[in-house]
């Protein structure tokens, strides 16, 4: 594992779907310029080496040359954008990635009819939610039953004939004869992760993924993710025996409350999630039950933003890696003024959609994801530091690239995005304001198929995920204005 350039990865993942410049012939030299700044930007990485970004970006020039495809980004780019003016260069940089990638098919991870395509939709809402709780809230027992759930989810695997075996039958990217590499058990758990690669890999332009479909970047953020903890928990519940099984939740405010913010000793137990690892790769493995059980990454991402080359992609066990506080652009969780700031933004979404070029301020779900193209540093400006962005900035390792769902602390995490979703629906139903009270508390969620199927998972559609209520949860609290 050498090169582990954490906080490029996410920084490319994260921007991938900007609108780029679309003249071939204006790239080159923006490629070439790119290469400067990019090794400026990834200075204060204690991994990145400058080598690497620089090669990278040199692959992508002439994959860009090759590529007249650029031109039709463009096009399709105006659709749902306003001019974009000004070009960032750290933006341009990741843009120029998107020439990199191998072409793979959008199904892989994708559940067929053996995968239970709807798998954690209930057919009626039940009589009694499942509540979903603080991670913190949980007794000895409570917890040990989480971790438990998710080790067992890596041990149903298509031959193991567990119920939920079926699902583990997916298409995975280490099958892939162009990558190169070995396949691995196929397991309920790490289907997730595959799943999310996928959302991410597929993400490299508008013609083959267009913005209605995008997972991360636009208003399926909140939707896609909210399906996947939905049937991560069906899953979990299924494998341990308990129908009313809740996912928790990590309230980042634990962390701001209880000891040093920045170690948030009520989360990184290594009875239970495991240590927060370190701030280099002779400290950065997360020790602790659960990866002395045997919990590993089986596919992950490496070597620097989004070369989906083979090279980008390894198949094979190594442990959980995590670099809690380590980052420069973020101290500590998303704090509580950024929480409350959720209330002030009064529409779900607005365009342009693509976080490149739009203030934190435009809408409440890219607020919530957390970029943030005013701030002054540039990775702030690429990874985002508010909420979302901020939380997986701060825990690193595993939780900053494209297969960021080998660490379990994803869902956790995840589900308190989900809660804020929540709360701010709540906060929208109870306005009496007949405006904000539509879609479920949505207002402002855009028509058409941003509305529709979801991207892997195509027969759950947007709209299914306003009402979490009538899924079947609620959280313990919620925050209010
Ligand atoms: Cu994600």
């Amino acid at each position: 594992m050498s090169s582990w350039t954490r906080q490029t990865s996410f920084t490319a993942a994260l921007v991938l779907l900007g609108a780029c410049s679309g003249d071939p012939a204006d790239t080159d030299a923006t490629a070439s310029e790119t290469a400067t700044a990019t090794a400026t930007t990834t200075s204060t990485d204690t991994d990145a080496d400058t080598s690497t970004t620089t090669t990278t970006t040199g692959e992508t020039e002439s994959a860009s040359a090759t590529e007249p495809a650029s031109t039709t980004e463009a096009t399709t780019d105006t659709e749902g954008t306003t001019d974009t003016g000004a070009v960032d260069p750290v933006h341009e940089m990741i843009c120029q990635q998107l020439g990199t990638l191998v072409d793979v098919d959008e199904s892989y991870a994708v559940p067929g009819v053996a995968g239970a395509p709807r798998w954690g939709i209930p057919m009626d809402p039940p009589n009694t939610p499942r509540i979903r709780r603080s991670w913190s809230s949980l007794d000895a027992a409570g917890k040990q039953q989480v971790i438990d759930a998710f080790l067992a989810l890596k041990s149903i695997t298509v031959d193991s004939g567990d119920p939920g075996s079926a699902r583990a039958d997916y298409n995975s990217f280490c099958e892939v004869p162009e990558l190169g590499q070995a396949p691995y058990a196929k397991n309920l758990y790490d289907f997730y992760v595959e799943a999310h690669i996928n959302a991410f890999v597929s993400m490299r332009s508008p013609d083959q993924m267009p913005m209605e479909r995008m997972a991360h970047m636009a208003p399926h953020f909140l939707p896609w993710h909210r399906y996947i903890l939905l049937r991560l928990e069906a899953d979990m519940a299924e494998a341990i025996g308990d129908p009313d099984f809740a996912l928790p939740y990590w309230d980042w405010n634990d962390c701001w409350e209880d000891g040093d913010a920045n170690t948030c000793a009520p989360l990184f137990e290594p009875d239970y999630l495991g240590g927060p690892g370190g701030c280099d790769e002779a400290t950065h493995t997360v020790e602790g039950y659960l990866t002395e059980s045997g919990f590993t990454a089986n596919v992950y991402s490496v070597g620097g933003l989004m070369n989906f080359t083979g090279a980008g992609l390894v198949c094979g066990a190594r442990p959980l890696v995590r670099a809690v506080g380590c980052s420069d652009s973020v101290t500590g969780p998303p704090d509580a003024a950024e929480i409350a700031g959720i209330f002030a933004r009064q529409v779900y979404d607005a365009p342009p959609y693509d976080s490149c070029y739009t203030e934190e301020d435009v809408s409440f779900r890219q607020y919530l994801e957390g970029f943030n193209n005013s701030d002054v540093d540039p990775i702030c400006v690429a990874a985002g530091c508010t909420l979302h962005g901020r939380g997986h900035e701060w825990i690193g390792g595993d939780m900053t690239i494209n297969s960021t769902p080998n660490d379990p602390m994803f869902f956790l995490h995840h589900n308190n995005v989900d809660r804020m979703w929540a709360a701010w629906q709540e906060a929208n139903l109870s306005s009496g304001e007949a405006a904000r009270m539509i879609d479920a508390g949505n207002p402002g969620y855009p028509d058409g198929d941003f509305r529709g199927p979801l991207f892997v998972f195509d027969q759950v559609r947007a709209d299914e995920l306003f009402d979490y209520r009538a899924l079947g949860y609620e959280f313990d609290a919620l925050p209010s204005e």
